[in-house]
């Protein structure tokens, strides 16, 4: 590249190619650091959809990437760290394939926490900056599984934002369903939009940054993909009507990264019926934050909020300062974090348990090959 144009070229033309799937000096950090690691020629991908053993990335142009046998052994011991919708990773072509060497060091991760016995820690967004957490406007709303959905979304340190959908459909109910929405949603935004009426899509526009991930959280039938087709205003993604039994039909099925017109990117995701809270207090106490400043405010240090006297949280409720519903809430969602977060310690050590085993046989084999008998 020649420098003579310097002062009529303006450096917009040598943004990197990837600049617009949210390239940025970290994630050249990290790739570098592969990059130099290993004795191939690598390039900078990110991963658009996951797949069974494969990913579809953009480098920026769509290609469908293998996993290298190191990539897919890691995957095969650690779940989690399968590349996934968000990843960035590093690819090189081989033959007449592309394989995926690295899955380079994330930022802010949406985890749903695996908590049935066998099951893992499912890595629903990888690298993202927001979380836009969607309620139907018309179905409730449910405060809490939208507390649910924000302590998820605090915990993956992304910055969780909601968005009140569908809002034409409340009707009168509208400022009554945003005012209960706004009181569970302490530290984060609301906004009131309709992808139908256009209502608060402009001030949701104008908060997408260049180059920021956002990931939509959500049921199944929220609205999400539609919200995303009328921010971008072009269809991108698939909606569909909501079947009547209430289950749901997931008219997206698969995770999908969207470019949009303003240089922002979204992750459209399948909608998600029950969340685990993460094993993790802090998602939870970020969401209660309101809650929690009130508990620091009792006269004893160890307050259980019980009958002691001097509790802030008592009074509280009492002057009708805080719903004890939504006291309720915390103590339920704290319990079920601690308990999370021991099954994934079980599980964890399960885990661990059978490696030993594993090595010790591997181990005792090549013992016995070595004795020749
Ligand atoms: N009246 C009205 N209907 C809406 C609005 N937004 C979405 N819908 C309808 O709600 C239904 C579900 O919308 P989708 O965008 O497919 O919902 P989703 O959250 O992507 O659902 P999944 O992909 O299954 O997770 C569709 O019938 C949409 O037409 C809105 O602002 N107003
Ligand atoms: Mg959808
Ligand atoms: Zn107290």
């Amino acid at each position: 590249m020649s420098h003579h144009s310097e002062n009529t070229t303006s450096e917009t033309d040598f943004a990197h190619p990837l600049s617009g799937l949210g390239w940025n000096p970290r994630v050249e950090a990290a790739f570098d650091t592969a990059a130099r690691s290993s004795p191939h020629v690598l390039l900078p991908a990110r991963v658009a959809e996951a797949r069974r053993g494969a990913v579809g990335v953009r480098l920026p142009q769509h290609e469908t990437a293998a996993l290298a046998p190191g990539v897919r052994r890691a995957a095969e011991a650690d779940h989690a760290s399968a590349p996934t919708s968000g990843d960035w990773v590093a690819v090189r072509r081989s033959g007449d394939t592309w394989l995926v060497e690295a899955v380079l060091e994330r930022t802010g991760t949406l985890v749903r926490q695996g908590v049935a016995k066998d099951s893992h820690d499912q890595v629903l967004a990888a690298n993202v900056d927001a979380v836009l957490i969607c309620e139907a406007a018309d179905q409730g709303p449910n405060v809490g599984r939208l507390e649910r959905f924000l302590s998820l979304a605090w915990t993956s340190g992304a910055t969780p934002v909601v968005a009140v959908t569908k809002a034409e459909l409340a009707g009168e109910r509208l400022p009554e369903v945003v005012e209960l929405v706004e009181s569970v949603t302490t530290g984060a935004d609301v906004h009131t939009v309709s992808a139908h009426t256009g209502l608060g899509l402009a001030e949701l526009a104008a908060r997408l940054r260049p180059g920021a991930t956002w990931v939509l959280l959500g049921t199944s039938g929220a609205g999400k993909s539609s919200l995303l087709n009328a921010l971008a205003g072009q269809p991108v993604m698939e909606t569909g009507e909501i079947r009547d039994d209430r289950r749901g039909r997931h008219t997206t099925t698969h995770r999908q990264l969207i470019p949009m017109p303003g240089g922002a990117l979204f992750l459209d995701i399948p909608g998600v019926r029950r969340i685990d809270v993460p094993g993790d207090e802090s998602g939870v106490d970020r969401t209660f934050a309101d809650v929690k400043a009130l508990a620091e405010r009792c006269r004893f240090g160890d307050c259980a909020h019980g009958s002691e006297p001097g509790c802030a949280v008592n009074a509280a409720v009492d002057d009708g300062e805080l719903d004890a519903r939504r006291l309720e809430r915390w103590y339920k969602l704290r319990r079920e974090a601690e308990w999370n977060r021991s099954r994934g310690d079980a599980r964890m050590r399960a885990e661990r348990r059978k490696e030993w085993k594993r090595n010790d046989r591997v181990g005792r084999e090549a013992a016995r090959l070595k004795r020749g008998y």
